[in-house]
C-alpha cells in the first residue's frame, strides 16, 4: 500500500521480531472491515448482536484480568529519569527495548499482523498527526476503525514522510505479570503487550493522543489534554465553546452530550458535542486558543448511561457499535448494564460469560456488567454532534473547566482569578479513583489537569508549559473554572442533581466570560453570587445550594497541607508561580 521507506523498514523489523504468519494492510474499506467482523464472529472473538435492533453492533468480552488501564505497568521511557518525572514509571530506553524484545520475539506466531495507518484529527488538518499501529487483534482493528480515521487516505497523506508514531501491539497471552504499556517519546514509539483492553491497546487514544502528543505539544508549542469539547448555542444562534478536564469516569462524555433543562430548551438553548475525551489545543492565527477532537468515536463508560442521564450517548450506541464487557440479554441478543433501566434481563449472560437470572443476580448484589464496561460508537451517530466536528481549524475556546469527584472540599463551581491561578487550580485537582484504571476505587488522589496517568514527561515541566501557553495567549486566554458535580451530604447522597442541570453552571461560566454574571471573592477564587446560578424549575433547597457553594476553611487547609506534600516531590523543578499561588491560597485561608 506504500513505498514509504521508513514505514517499510520499520514494518520489516517488527515483522522479523514478532514473526506473524501473515501481514495484512488495513485499507479502511467497508468490505475489508466486514470480512474481519465475520472472521471475529467465526472465531468467537466477537458476538453478533440483534441486527434488527442494533444494526452493525457486536459484543466483545475481555479476559477477567484485563478490564481497565494498568497505570502501574505503564512506562515513559525517556533517556533520563528526570525527563519522565516523579509520577511516571520510568526505565532506561535501551533496557526496556531489550526486555520487551524478548517478550515480542515470536509473539505473533500462528497469527496475523494487521497494519493500521490512522490519523488523529481530520486527515490533512494542521492539528492532525499520523500513527501506524501493528496489532494481532481484530478487535483492535475494528475499534481503531471507529475511534480514528484509518486506511488508504491516511497513508496517502503520509506520503514518503517519516513523521508518524510507530505503534506496536501484541496480545500475546494476556498475562498480567508481563503486561507492559510503554512509551518512548523521543522515538515517537509505543509498545504494548499482553493486554487486549481499551486504553492499553487502542494506541491512538491515551498512548498517542495524550502521552506522546503531550510531549510533542511541549516541544511544538501546543497542548494535548484529557478534555471534552462542547459548544453551547444561545437563543440568538451564537455558539461558544468550552473544554473540560475531568479524570476518567468523572463525567466528560456526559457533559459533552448534555441535554439542557426544559426551560432552557424552550428558550432555544442547544448543546453541540465536538469531543468527549481528548482535546488538542493550538493558538490560532487570531491569537485565541482553538480545540480539535483528535478522535472519531466515543469509547464511553456504559454503566450509568440511560435515556434519562445521557440520551445522546445511548442513541450513539444503537448502530455500528462494539460493546465490551457489558451484559447480554439472551432473549433478544441486546445489551444491558447497571443504570440502563430498572429491568435486568431474566435470561442474561453477565460480563464474564456466565448465564444467570439477571433479576436474582443483581438482587443478590452482583453486577451484570463490569463497572468499566464500555461502548465504542462512531461520533457521527451522536444526535448532537457539532457541525464543527470535522473543522480542520478547530473551534475557539471560551472557557477551560477543571473538575473531579470530591465528596467534600470543592464547591459546585468557582472561577480562577487569572490564568496563573487557573493553572494552579488545575495542578491541585484531586479526585476519587474510579474503575477506569486497575486498583482501588474511591480513594482521593491528586490528578493534575486529569492528566496524572497521561502526561508523557515531567509533570513539573507540564505545569511550566501551561504557564508558557498563558503568556503567549495573554488577554486572549480562555477563563479558567473548577466544578464539582459530586459533593455529598452527611448521608453520602449527591447534593447536586448533575447531568442536564450542569447546564445551569455552564451558563454562569459563559456569562462570567462575557463579563455579565455576578461573583463574590473567596479565599479560593470567585464564587457565584447569591442567585447568580439560575435555579428555574429546579427542586433544590436554598440551604443545599448555599452549602454547595460554601468553602470550609479547615477542610481546605487540610488540602493545602496535602498539596504541599504533593508538590514537594517535584523539588526545584516546580515552577515558582505554582509555589507562589500555594502561598497565596494558604494566606487567604488563614485571613
Ligand atoms: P472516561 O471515558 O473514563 O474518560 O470517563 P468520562 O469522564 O467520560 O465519564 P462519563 O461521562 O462516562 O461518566 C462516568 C460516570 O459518572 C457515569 O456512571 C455517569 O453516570 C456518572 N456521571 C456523569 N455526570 C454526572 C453528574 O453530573 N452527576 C453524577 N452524580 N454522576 C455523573
Ligand atoms: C479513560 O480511562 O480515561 C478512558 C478509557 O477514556 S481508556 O481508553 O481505557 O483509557
Ligand atoms: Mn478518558
Amino acid at each position: 500500500m506504500t513505498e514509504n521507506k521508513t514505514v517499510l523498514a520499520w514494518l520489516d523489523e517488527m515483522t522479523k521480531m514478532c514473526q506473524p504468519d501473515s501481514v495484512v494492510w488495513i485499507d479502511g474499506s467497508e468490505q475489508q472491515l466486514e470480512a474481519l467482523r465475520e472472521e471475529a464472529v467465526a472465531s468467537g472473538e466477537m458476538i453478533k448482536l440483534n441486527q434488527e435492533k442494533l444494526p452493525g453492533c457486536y459484543y466483545h468480552r475481555t479476559a477477567e484480568n484485563d478490564v481497565a488501564r494498568v497505570e502501574d505497568r505503564t512506562f515513559i521511557c525517556t533517556p533520563t529519569e528526570i525527563e519522565a518525572g516523579p509520577i511516571n514509571n520510568w526505565m532506561e530506553p535501551k533496557e526496556m527495548y531489550a526486555k520487551l524484545t524478548a517478550l515480542y520475539t515470536g509473539a505473533m506466531k500462528g497469527r496475523t499482523m494487521y497494519v493500521i495507518p490512522y490519523s488523529m484529527g481530520p486527515v490533512g488538518s494542521p492539528f492532525s498527526k499520523i500513527g501506524i499501529e501493528l496489532t494481532d487483534s481484530i478487535y483492535v482493528v475494528l475499534n481503531m476503525a471507529i475511534m480514528t480515521r484509518i486506511g488508504k487516505s491516511v497513508i496517502d497523506q503520509l506520503g514518503d514522510s517519516g513523521e508518524f508514531v510507530k505503534c506496536l501491539h501484541a496480545k500475546k497471552d494476556v498475562n498480567p505479570d508481563e503486561r507492559y504499556i510503554v512509551h518512548f517519546p523521543q522515538d515517537s514509539t509505543i509498545w504494548s503487550i499482553n493486554s487486549a483492553y481499551g486504553g492499553n491497546v487502542l494506541l491512538g487514544k491515551k498512548c498517542f493522543a495524550l502521552r506522546i502528543a503531550s510531549y510533542l505539544g511541549k516541544h511544538e508549542g501546543w497542548m494535548a489534554e484529557h478534555m471534552l469539547i462542547l459548544g453551547i448555542e444561545n437563543p440568538q444562534g451564537e455558539v461558544k465553546y468550552i473544554c473540560a478536564a475531568f479524570p476518567s469516569a468523572c463525567g466528560k462524555t456526559n457533559l459533552a452530550m448534555l441535554i439542557p433543562p426544559q426551560y432552557l430548551k424552550d428558550k432555544g438553548y442547544k448543546v453541540w458535542t465536538v469531543g468527549d475525551d481528548i482535546a488538542w489545543l493550538k493558538i490560532g492565527p487570531d491569537g485565541r486558543l482553538y480545540a480539535v477532537n483528535p478522535e472519531a468515536g466515543f469509547f464511553g463508560v456504559a454503566p450509568g448511561t440511560s435515556e434519562k442521564t445521557n440520551f445522546n450517548a445511548l442513541e450513539s450506541t444503537k448502530k455500528n457499535t462494539i460493546f465490551t464487557n457489558v451484559a447480554i440479554n439472551n432473549e433478544d441478543m441486546t445489551v444491558w448494564w447497571e443504570g440502563l433501566d430498572k429491568n435486568p434481563p431474566a435470561d442474561a449472560t453477565e460480563w464474564t460469560g456466565k448465564k444467570v437470572n439477571g433479576a436474582e443476580y443483581t438482587a443478590a448484589g452482583n453486577k451484570l456488567a463490569h463497572p468499566n464496561s464500555r461502548f465504542t460508537a462512531p461520533a457521527i451517530n451522536c444526535p448532537c454532534i457539532s457541525k464543527e466536528f470535522e473543522n480542520p481549524q478547530g473551534v475557539p475556546v471560551e472557557a477551560i473547566v477543571f473538575g473531579g469527584r470530591r465528596a467534600k472540599t470543592a464547591p459546585l463551581v468557582y472561577q480562577a482569578r487569572d490564568w496563573q491561578h487557573g493553572v494552579f487550580v488545575g495542578a491541585t485537582m484531586a479526585s476519587e479513583t474510579t474503575a477506569a484504571a486497575a486498583g482501588a476505587v474511591g480513594v482521593v488522589r491528586r490528578d493534575p489537569m486529569a492528566m496524572k496517568p497521561f502526561v508523557g514527561y515531567n509533570m513539573a515541566d507540564y505545569f511550566g508549559h501551561w504557564l508558557d501557553m498563558g503568556k503567549k495567549l495573554g488577554d486572549k486566554a480562555p477563563k479558567i473554572f473548577h466544578v464539582n458535580w459530586f459533593r455529598q451530604d452527611e448521608e453520602g447522597n449527591f447534593m447536586w442533581p448533575g447531568f442536564g442541570d450542569n447546564m445551569r453552571v455552564l451558563l454562569w461560566i459563559l456569562d462570567r466570560c462575557a463579563g455579565k454574571a455576578d461573583a463574590v471573592e473567596s479565599p479560593i477564587g470567585y464564587l457565584p453570587a447569591e442567585n447568580a446560578i439560575d435555579t428555574t424549575d429546579l427542586d433544590i433547597d436554598a440551604n443545599v445550594l448555599k452549602e454547595l457553594l460554601s468553602v470550609d476553611k479547615s477542610i481546605w487547609l487540610e488540602d493545602v497541607a496535602d498539596q504541599k506534600k504533593y508538590f514537594a516531590q517535584f523539588g526545584d523543578r516546580l515552577p515558582k508561580e505554582i509555589a507562589d499561588e500555594l502561598n497565596k491560597l494558604e494566606t487567604n485561608l488563614n485571613k
